[in-house]
């Protein structure tokens, strides 16, 4: 570490002293309370759920002077305030943020805020899908690199974690989420990733646009002295160049770029400016897949043009083999594999996880839906799936819109979906869990989702092997 400070308290004291409301109490709202508190704000708590559900919550928040209100949000608990913290899992849109937005009153989410109480460079990685894995492949580099960085964001560890017990961070490299990206106002990361753009949370956004609109708000703000990483794949992403003023570079995972990462016979090459630099055979990477590579190459890009030297990029590279819940090989049986991709839980990630598989797929998807059409995968389903297993709330819905492309079936649990995709599996087959789904219907998240996938498929005993 420098030995500076993560938090820059000549920006950070305009806040101190202010009159707060943090809207919702769990990870953000956490974090949020106990960095105010330390910064000298009079804050209050608004929460949704009633003080018995939130108990956990309040435990953690124990030893900070706050204000609660349980059970809803009052309007004029909004009113009153000086600044509204909101948590992303807010909608922008519930009446009580409307009314003190049109009174003027700033509403920011906590990206916004550690971006205006720090002077250290933040990298900022969104998208629909990969953002996660790519965060933490950066964070690695910069690790290894020796940096003293901080991962976090959207992946789980809320970005103002970063300023308790200040440890004098040099770089956040954050993954952040569209629902973040709403309550920004000057956000200017210094390197802006967007990694691909495909139908999500169209529960939250009325249409494709407006959800285009959220995530390129990443960009809105940067300056000529920022950069811009791009996926010249993606045709959302193509006409995103001209959003903001950042100096802007594209990865490719089919061609070599002039300006950006690229592929040329199978090596991942980065070019700038005359320079060329080979990072090495993509088959020879940790991560595996077509969607990978464009993690890869997002990741190698941001660590180029932050000055680590191509060495530590080559050598993270080779070594990082990816994070739980997202195509995870969990355990090969009787030649069938099961593969856990839990944290697919869109439509374009289903398709991701379909594609990087080479073998026939039996597939386990449904949860709570939001908003995906499931129509879209008929392609792939036709192709590649010998059958689909559907759990939770949307099991019927989905299963309507597959019904004329494989063979489908409703199950009433997670255990019974596995144990009959088993049952229809062949040697040579893959079970896949990628549920393009949420999962709150019937887990706390997608991470005890894919625990218990994996339990299930570790317990597949003898007797379940016989009927096989
Ligand atoms: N609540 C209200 N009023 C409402 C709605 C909710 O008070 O109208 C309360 C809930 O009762 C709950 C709290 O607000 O107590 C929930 O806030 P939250 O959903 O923002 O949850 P956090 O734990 O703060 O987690 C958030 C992100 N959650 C969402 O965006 C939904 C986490 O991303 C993130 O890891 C965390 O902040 C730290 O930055 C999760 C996620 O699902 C992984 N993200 C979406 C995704 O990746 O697709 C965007």
């Amino acid at each position: 570490m420098t030995g500076t400070f993560t938090m820059d308290k000549k920006k950070a004291d305009r806040f101190k002293g202010t009159n707060v409301l943090v809207v919702g109490l769990a990870r953000t709202g956490i974090a949020a309370a106990r960095f105010l508190s330390e910064l000298g704000c009079r804050i209050t708590i608004s929460e949704r759920r009633g003080i018995k559900e939130a108990e956990d919550a309040l435990q953690e928040i124990k030893d900070v002077d706050v204000q609660l209100e349980f059970g809803g949000h009052k309007e004029g608990t909004f009113l009153d305030k000086d600044w509204i913290l909101v948590s992303p899992g807010i909608p922008m849109n519930i009446p009580p943020l409307e009314k003190a937005r049109a009174k003027g009153i700033p509403v920011l989410s906590d990206i916004e805020l550690a971006f205006q109480i720090t002077s250290v460079p933040i990298l900022a990685i969104t998208g629909t899908n990969g953002k996660t894995t790519t965060t933490a492949l950066l964070g690695e580099i910069f690790s290894n690199a020796g940096k003293g960085v901080f991962v976090g964001g959207n992946i789980g560890t809320p970005i103002l974690n970063a300023f308790e017990q200040d440890q004098g961070f040099e770089f956040f490299v954050i993954e952040v989420s569209s629902f973040q990206l709403e309550g920004v106002k000057d956000f200017a990361p210094h390197i802006a990733v967007i990694l691909n753009l495909t139908p999500d949370h169209l529960d939250r956004y009325s249409s494709m646009a407006e959800y285009q609109e959220a995530k390129a708000r990443i960009l809105k703000a940067q300056t000529r002295l920022d950069y811009a990483i791009l996926n010249a794949q993606d045709p959302w992403l193509c006409n995103m160049a001209d959003v903001g003023k950042a100096d802007t570079y594209f990865f490719d995972n089919k061609q070599p770029v002039s300006r950006g990462a690229g592929l040329r016979g199978g090596d991942i090459i980065i070019q700038d400016r005359g320079k060329q630099i080979n990072i090495g055979p993509a088959r020879q990477m940790g991560l595996k897949g077509v969607h990978n590579l464009d993690n890869m190459m997002a990741a190698c890009l941001a660590a180029y043009l932050s000055g680590i030297s191509e060495d530590v990029i080559m050598g993270t590279l080779k070594d990082f083999k990816g994070l739980p819940h997202r195509l995870e090989k969990v355990r090969e049986l009787n030649g069938i594999q099961f593969i856990n991709d839990s944290k697919g839980t869109n439509i374009g990630a289903v398709i991701k996880a379909i594609e990087s598989i080479d073998t026939p797929v039996i597939l386990i998807a449904g949860g709570r839906n939001k908003g995906g059409d499931f129509g879209l995968l008929a392609q792939w389903i036709k192709e590649k799936t010998k059958a689909v297993f559907l759990i939770g709330e949307a099991r019927a819905e989905i299963a309507n819109s597959l019904k004329n492309y494989t063979e489908v079936n409703e199950s009433e649990d997670l255990r019974s979906a596995v144990i009959g995709a088993y049952r229809k599996a062949k040697p040579g087959d893959t079970v896949l869990l990628s549920p393009g789904c949420a999962s709150f219907d019937m887990f706390k998240d997608y991470c005890d989702r894919g625990e218990k996938f994996k339990r299930i498929v570790m317990e597949i005993d003898d007797a379940e092997q016989k009927k096989f």
